[in-house]
């Protein structure tokens, strides 16, 4: 029965709860460093085609999905047709990897909001960050623990932990409702302050300003849907699922609406507040905003102090600032494991507690042991990167192709959509998903592909690359495919529940 299962108790909270998981790292910490590697400005015309072709388009297709079909991922594919089950449990895989590295950078995020009250990095915050924060080795494989960062990420896997055995309306609901207000609030406040600073003006110039040519590469589109994909939470699961818990009679598409751009708003102002920072920095120190913006995936931990020690009130700066990174984080990552968490459950014969138990206490383990540890950021690139191009835009690539293609199923969900929403589709939306969306993601996983395959990614060492990056996008697709070979327990029906229609 349904509530066996959990649920949210009313379309606000469930708003709320995507909203949350949508918002996370990948607005505030992702965001501007992708952007600024893949041309600065330039970027913003692939993000918004990308938004607007592909992800709000996808994220109808997993809300008709998982409502329709009133399951966890695996649940929902299996009850369409059975062998597409493995499918399900890709998406599951996939949020496991995002899960054990998004965890270490809530847990930077929280050890930076204290280190800003007293400006911890001294002037080299680059230096800092990587040597006696991270010490980062990124020549190979170490397991050297570095207790100050197995301090916190244990300290959020218990509080994560907490809420999720709290569940799906009392864990996760509660703490997106109290939590999404108060990062808006504290956000917003960070954003206006760093319009007021000298120089804010330069660094806007510089994310709004077109680099045209950045538009012939390949590698900016697939950035940017990876991006958008990523942000949205769409493509692996995480709408599937909560909308599952919705009501048969919910408005899916009015609130897919609303979650989308709301999600690519704060994306935005994100990318206005951070660039605004940036022109404060570029301009305090006689240098051009691309020479401050260097740092990769570090950039928030980067630039962010430099500003904090710099500008006049930098302690409340980086005290709003890491602490929205980690309320964001936390929202979003109870959103990946929930996946995990509701697949197990609708597959074994378990209940929340337990389900929590087994599911998130062996991540928090290979997470800390993996991003605790000297070799941490190195493995953290290398997965986000190919967990994004070979594992969430290829699974979308495969789940529009054989929904539209093999199954055929668009114009039925299309139907279930529309017959309960506010935003009527009508014929737009299966064109959309059905041709532009599958055409638009094989040309970038094909291009991704080759230039991934040309050069070793980020320069790291080749057997690196090949377990953390292949092998780690691979092994989720054979995993994936076992699991789906696993017996549902007694209890659960592969039919579609009856009032679902
Ligand atoms: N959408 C989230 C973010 O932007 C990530 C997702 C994996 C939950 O950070």
């Amino acid at each position: 029965a349904p509530q066996k299962r959990g649920g949210f108790s009313s379309r606000k909270v469930f708003i709320f709860a995507a909203i949350g998981s949508a918002v996370g790292l990948g607005n505030i910490w992702r965001f501007p460093y992708v952007a600024y590697e893949n041309g600065g400005g330039a970027f913003l015309i692939p993000y918004l085609v990308a938004l607007f072709c592909a992800g709000i388009p996808f994220l109808y297709l997993d809300y008709a999905m998982g409502h329709r079909h009133g399951g966890s991922s695996p649940l929902t594919w299996a009850r369409m047709r059975r062998w597409t089950e493995s499918l399900g449990w890709w998406h599951v895989m996939i949020c496991v990897v995002i899960a054990a590295y998004y965890a270490a950078i809530i847990a930077w995020a929280a050890k930076y909001t204290i280190f800003s009250v007293d400006k911890a990095w001294g002037d080299d915050a680059e230096g800092f960050f990587f040597g006696d924060f991270l010490h980062a080795d990124t020549s190979g494989l170490s397991f050297d623990f570095v207790p100050g960062i197995l301090v916190p990420m244990v300290l959020i896997w218990i509080v994560v932990i907490a809420i999720m055995a709290a569940g799906v309306e009392k864990g996760i609901g509660l703490t997106s409702v109290i939590g999404i207000p108060v990062l808006v609030i504290a956000f917003g406040a960070l954003v206006v302050q760093a319009l007021f600073l000298d120089g804010a003006s330069v660094g806007l110039e510089a994310f709004f300003t077109p680099n045209w040519e950045a538009l012939t590469h390949a590698g900016v589109w697939a950035a940017a849907f990876g991006q958008i994909f990523f942000s949205l939470s769409v493509g692996f699961g995480i709408m599937i699922t909560y909308s599952s818990y919705m009501d048969r009679d919910t408005d899916m598409t009015g609130s897919g609406t609303v979650v989308g751009l709301a999600n690519s708003s704060f994306e935005l102002l994100a990318g206005i507040g951070v660039f605004a920072a940036l022109g404060f920095m570029a301009q305090a120190n006689g240098v051009t905003v691309d020479e401050v913006a260097s740092g990769g995936i570090g950039l928030a931990f980067i630039v962010f102090p430099t500003i904090i020690s710099q500008a006049p009130g930098g302690a409340v700066i980086g005290v709003l600032f890491f602490g929205s990174l980690v309320l964001a984080g936390v929202t979003s990552l109870v959103s990946i494991l929930e996946v995990i968490i509701s697949a197990v459950r609708d597959k074994m014969e378990l209940g929340r507690v337990a389900a929590t138990m087994v599911v998130t206490v062996p991540i928090a383990v290979v997470s800390v042991l993996f991003f605790a540890t000297a070799s941490g950021v190195a493995v953290l690139d290398i997965a986000d990167y190919f967990i994004n191009q070979f594992g969430i835009l290829f699974a979308a690539l495969v789940a529009v192709v054989v929904l539209a293609w093999v199954l055929r199923k668009l114009p039925l969900l299309q139907r279930h959509l529309d017959a309960r929403g506010s935003v009527k589709l009508r014929g737009w939306w299966p064109l959309l998903v059905g041709t532009v969306v599958p055409v638009a993601l094989g040309y970038i996983f094909v291009e991704s592909l080759k230039d991934t395959l040309d050069e070793t990614y980020g320069g790291y060492e080749t057997w690196m690359v090949g377990i953390f990056g292949w092998g780690v996008a691979g092994g989720a697709i054979v995993l994936a495919v076992l699991l789906a070979l696993m017996p549902w327990r007694k209890g659960t029906s592969l039919e579609v529940p009856a009032d679902r229609d």
